[in-house]
């Protein structure tokens, strides 16, 4: 899959767009959606060079896929939604809505939502 260093999160990851750190390890950076859609909503991304979840999935390394998801746990924790329960969504394609072609993972929390999956 081609991955194209231009787009937004490669940018955020070069330090090249500012954003507010919520954490980051050697596996995944997080940083709040710029367009919030519930009170918590925060992006996970990892620092490999993925377009989507299923080309994370497909090829990322086993420690790469651990350590991702380890992030988004902690994230969770870290913002205080782990108990109350919080969603994540992952965009994938042009049906879905993907935007920006580096996966992520979106953390929203911290009201109750519908039951909707699509
Ligand atoms: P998606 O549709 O799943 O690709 O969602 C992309 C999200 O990325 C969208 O909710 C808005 C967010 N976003 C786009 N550009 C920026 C940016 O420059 N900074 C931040 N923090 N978020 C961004």
């Amino acid at each position: 899959m081609n991955y194209d260093d231009k787009n937004i999160f490669a940018k955020i990851l070069r330090g090249e767009i500012p954003t507010k750190t919520v954490y980051e390890d050697e596996y995944a950076l997080a940083f709040p959606d710029i367009n919030p859609q519930a009170p918590v909503h925060i992006l996970v991304i990892p620092k490999g060079r993925y377009v989507s979840a299923a080309d994370f999935g497909a090829t990322a390394s086993p420690e790469e896929i651990t350590g991702f998801y380890r992030a988004v746990s902690h994230v969770a924790k870290q913002l205080g939604v782990e108990d109350s329960g919080y969603r994540i969504i992952c965009n994938i394609g042009p049906d879905s809505q993907q935007m920006v072609p580096h996966f992520h993972v979106h953390i929203l929390g911290g009201h109750k939502m519908g039951h909707v999956l699509a």
